[in-house]
C-alpha cells in the first residue's frame, strides 16, 4: 500500500450504532445528552426514568454514531417494567456495539463480600452483556466525580475479570469527564461506512414525543414514591402558528394520566400548586426545545391500571 492509500484508509468514515445499557439510574440518559451536547433524553434521580428506546445521533467529520438509550435493566415484576427491560435487552440485537454504563458509587457500595468479582446486581447485567460477545463492548464506569480515588482500581479489576473482552473507561457523564476516551474507542471499533443521517439531525424522535417526555420529567422530579411510576403523558393537541416577530407560537394540550384518584390529587396539589409547578418548569424546557413561545395546558385524568394495559403500553411505545 502506498503512503497516500494508507492515509486514506486511516481517515475512512465510520458509522455504527451503540446500545447504551445498564442498571436503572446509572446515568445512561445523562451520558447520551452529554455526548450530543443537547438534551434529548429526560433524566432524574429516580430509577426507571427512561421508558422507551431513544436514538440520539452523534456526528463528526469522520464518524457518525447512532446512540440508543434504553430503560434500566433490573429484576422487573410489573408488566410495564418487564416490557421496559425487554425493550432494553432486545436493543442489543441490532447494534454494532455496546456501552455498558455502571454507577461506580453504587458498585462500591454493593461490593461483594463472597469473593465474586462484581455484585449480584451487576452480574445480572453482565449476563445480558455476555449475549453481545461478538460485538465491541465498553464499560463506562460512571459518576467517578463522587468516587474516592482508591476505589477505582479494585472496581476496574473486578469488571475486567468478569468481562475480559470489554474496554473499561472511567467517566463522569455529569461533569463531562472521560467522554473523549469513549469517542476514541468508537473511532477505532465502529465499522467503516457512510453516515446514515443528515449531519444536523440529532435524534429520531418526534417533537410531540419529546414534549410529552419533558412534562413527564417534571412529574418525576416533583413527585415521590409510586406517583411518578403511575404517570404517563399524552399530547392531545399541538398547534404551531407563525408570528410576525419570527418566533412561532405553539399551543399544547397535554393530559397527565395517573392510576388512582388520590394520585390525581397529588399531581394537582393544593389549589393547583403542584400542577402549576410542573407546568411552569415543563413550559420553559419546551420553549427552549422548540425555539417558540409556548402555551401549555395540562390536565390530569385517571386511567385505572394503565401500567398493566397492553393498549396503553402500545400507544406509549413501550410494549
Ligand atoms: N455525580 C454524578 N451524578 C450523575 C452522573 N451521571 C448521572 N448522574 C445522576 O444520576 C441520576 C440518574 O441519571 P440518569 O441519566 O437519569 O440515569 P439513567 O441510567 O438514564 O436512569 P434510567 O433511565 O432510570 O434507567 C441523575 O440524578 C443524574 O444527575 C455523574 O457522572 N456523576
Ligand atoms: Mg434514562
Amino acid at each position: 500500500m502506498s503512503e497516500s492509500q494508507e492515509n486514506e484508509a486511516v481517515t475512512e468514515h465510520r458509522y455504527g450504532s451503540i446500545a447504551i445499557i445498564g442498571r436503572p439510574n446509572a446515568g445512561k440518559s445523562t451520558l447520551l445528552n452529554r455526548l450530543l451536547g443537547q438534551k434529548v433524553a429526560i433524566t432524574s434521580d429516580k430509577p426507571q426514568t427512561t421508558r422507551n428506546r431513544i436514538v440520539g445521533i452523534y456526528t463528526e467529520d469522520q464518524m457518525q454514531v447512532a446512540l440508543v438509550d434504553t430503560p434500566g435493566i433490573h429484576f422487573a415484576k410489573t408488566r410495564i417494567n418487564r416490557a421496559m427491560v425487554a425493550l432494553a435487552v432486545n436493543s442489543l440485537e441490532d447494534v454494532d456495539g455496546v456501552c455498558f454504563v455502571v454507577d461506580a458509587v453504587r458498585a462500591v457500595e454493593q461490593w461483594p463480600t463472597d469473593g465474586s468479582p462484581i455484585s449480584r446486581a451487576l452480574e445480572h447485567l453482565a449476563l445480558v452483556v455476555d449475549k453481545a460477545q461478538n460485538k465491541p463492548i465498553c464499560i463506562a464506569l460512571n459518576k467517578i466525580d463522587k468516587l474516592p480515588r482508591n476505589a477505582l482500581l479494585p472496581l476496574m479489576a473486578g469488571l475486567g475479570q468478569r468481562l475480559p473482552g470489554a474496554e473499561i473507561m472511567p467517566i463522569s457523564a455529569l461533569k463531562g469527564r472521560g467522554i473523549d476516551t469513549l469517542l476514541n474507542h468508537w473511532r477505532a471499533v465502529l465499522p467503516v461506512g457512510p453516515p446514515m443521517w443528515p449531519a444536523d439531525q440529532i435524534m429520531d424522535a418526534s417533537e410531540r414525543f419529546l414534549v410529552a417526555e419533558l412534562i413527564r420529567e417534571k412529574v418525576f422530579r416533583c413527585t415521590h414514591q409510586e406517583v411518578p411510576y403511575s404517570t404517563a403523558v399524552e399530547i392531545e393537541q399541538f398547534t404551531e402558528e407563525p408570528r410576525e416577530d419570527g418566533i412561532p407560537f405553539v399551543e399544547i394540550y397535554a393530559r397527565i394520566l395517573v392510576e388512582r384518584n388520590q394520585q390525581k390529587g397529588i399531581i394537582i396539589g393544593k389549589q393547583g400548586s403542584m400542577l402549576k409547578r410542573i407546568g411552569t418548569a415543563a413550559r420553559k424546557d419546551i420553549a427552549r426545545l422548540l425555539g417558540a413561545k409556548v402555551h401549555l395546558n395540562l390536565h390530569v385524568a385517571v386511567a385505572e391500571k394503565w401500567t398493566e394495559s397492553q393498549r396503553f403500553l402500545n400507544t406509549l411505545g413501550i410494549e
